[in-house]
């Protein structure tokens, strides 16, 4: 009988990491990854990459699914559906939100989305916790508790009608954040700008889906993000920006990292790769396109890159959304709605990897180990969940994509895997995919093939880690020594 030393070697591929690129196999023991060399021992089972690259699989840090979202409907996805379209388009962890309504209690709301995960996850994932409503309870008995519990990171909206937090509960939230330990991220736009506009834009009759863009001025992005920063320094509470899209947006980020304070950002393929023209589409049909904020112009897409290149920006999320065109989601308000009753959001977790890896390693736009840096590492890091994910390192799990960098692949509304029946990127043509994918040491996708189990995934329990930490640094008004001994912190 036949000995093997290892479960699974991945014999003759390109491996990646966000430093180094070079030719490895990768041996796996139960789910881990047990080493990487040359002529390593046999497998029980052995996949040849020869002229194949092995990545990380992707970590995707913002994905709503199966979430009561800002319209108030629950988004087309299951946690099965969703996770499903991420494991085709090569990404293995996934954030997700547990999101509060004004109403609910924070404990019974992280349960009900855990008890959808457990059924339904077939790839590992942790939450973001949305806090809608501030109360003492939530935020002085709950979120200590649940951030204790492994929930190391809280999201806010500063706008939208159900959700928004106003500046004084912000302040509260920032500190509750802080003396838990937890990652703030933000949905930052100026709700008063937005909402204005769109008063303005309607009761002129300008109710396409293109006006949902124009509706959400430029400024509300750069005023929300300055404002942000401006309070989560007053608090020393480090800070992670969701979605930037202008480039005023970006440069404000970029002066307050100058400036030494601790704030994160992401971007995401639909502010890269689309613009707001996208939209202009014969009656509704742009709806399909729509999601908050909206996509710009071309001169954002080339400031957003440089501030990938630079660091201003350190990762690239889906923000999954599935809304689908139909009387469920999009349509929900009738089959001529206005754009303000449309539900924001597009589908994006199985294509977020693909889109990226053609841009930036096919077509050579920042290359491959930056590919892996803003797609698996970096948010890896960010929230907490390295070295345990987002690298191809001894110990690591054994969260793998082996990509052919030479399969070209046209994208249709057909061959997604999620429930929103379109995607806004169909028929763009894109070079390298990713044809096997492995979660834990298992082979969830191969060759078109789903081979996992409903349930499969697991919870990944994190604190908010170094990247949480205060800078120690306090603001003249917060410092006891230079406010007249006030303690406020
Ligand atoms: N905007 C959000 O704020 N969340 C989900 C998707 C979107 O478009
Ligand atoms: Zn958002
Ligand atoms: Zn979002």
């Amino acid at each position: 009988m036949t000995e093997f030393t290892y479960d699974l070697v991945i014999r003759g591929g390109r491996v990646a990491t966000a430093s180094d690129v070079f030719e490895a196999d990768v041996a796996i023991f139960g789910e881990t990854i047990a080493a990487i060399g040359h002529r390593l021992a046999g497998g029980r089972r052995e996949i040849d990459a020869r002229g194949k690259l092995v990545l990380p699989g992707g970590v995707d840090s913002h994905a709503h699914i199966e979430q009561l979202s800002a319209a108030g409907i629950v988004n087309a996805d299951t946690f099965e559906s969703a996770t499903v379209s991420a494991a085709f388009g090569g990404t293995t962890t996934v954030i997700p939100f547990a999101a509060q309504h004004v109403g609910m209690k924070l404990p019974q709301v992280l349960e009900e989305y855990h008890a959808l995960a457990r059924k339904g996850a077939v790839i590992d994932y942790a939450f973001h916790m949305i806090i809608a409503d501030p109360t003492r309870e939530t935020l002085e008995t709950d979120l200590p508790r649940l951030i204790k519990q492994g929930h190391g990171s809280i999201k806010i909206f500063m706008t939208y009608d159900r959700l928004k937090i106003e500046d004084e509960p912000l302040l509260d939230i920032l500190l509750a954040a802080r003396e838990g330990g937890a990652m703030l991220c933000a949905h930052a736009e100026n709700h008063g700008i937005i909402s204005w506009m769109v008063k303005r834009l309607l009761a002129r009759g300008y109710t396409d889906p293109k006006y949902h863009a124009i509706s959400h001025a430029r400024v509300s992005e750069a005023e929300a993000f300055n404002r942000l920063i401006g309070m989560a320094a007053l608090i020393d509470q480090p800070i992670m920006i969701f979605h930037v899209s202008t480039a005023e947006g970006a440069r404000v980020i970029r002066d307050a990292r100058g400036r030494g304070l601790k704030v994160f950002a992401e971007t995401c393929p639909q502010y890269l790769f689309l613009t707001a023209d996208d939209l202009d589409r014969p009656g509704v049909e742009g709806a399909k396109w729509m999601c908050s904020p909206p996509p710009r112009r071309a001169a954002d897409q080339e400031a957003l890159w440089q501030a990938l290149a630079l660091g201003d920006l350190q990762t690239v999320s889906s923000d999954h959304a599935p809304y689908r065109f139909d009387e469920t989601g999009k349509l929900r308000a009738g089959p001529n709605p206005n754009f303000k009753q449309i539900a924001n959001g597009l589908p994006g977790l199985e294509v977020r990897l693909p889109l990226l890896f053609d841009a930036m390693v096919s077509q050579g736009r920042l290359g491959l180990e930056k590919f892996v840096e803003l797609t698996a590492t970096a948010p890896a890091k960010i929230y907490n969940l390295h070295p345990r994910k987002g690298s191809i390192a001894f110990g690591a799990d054994a969260d793998i994509g082996i990509w052919d960098p030479q399969l070209e692949v046209t994208l249709s509304d057909a061959m997604m895997h999620d429930l929103a029946g379109y995607t806004p990127f169909a028929g763009r043509k894109l070079r390298g995919w990713p044809v096997t994918v492995l979660s834990r040491g298992r082979v969830i996708v191969s060759d078109g093939k789903r081979s996992v189990e409903a349930g499969s995934g697991r919870f990944l329990a994190r604190s908010g880690g170094d990247a949480a930490k205060p800078t120690g640094r306090l603001v003249p008004d917060m410092d006891p020594e230079l406010n007249f001994g006030a303690r406020l912190l």
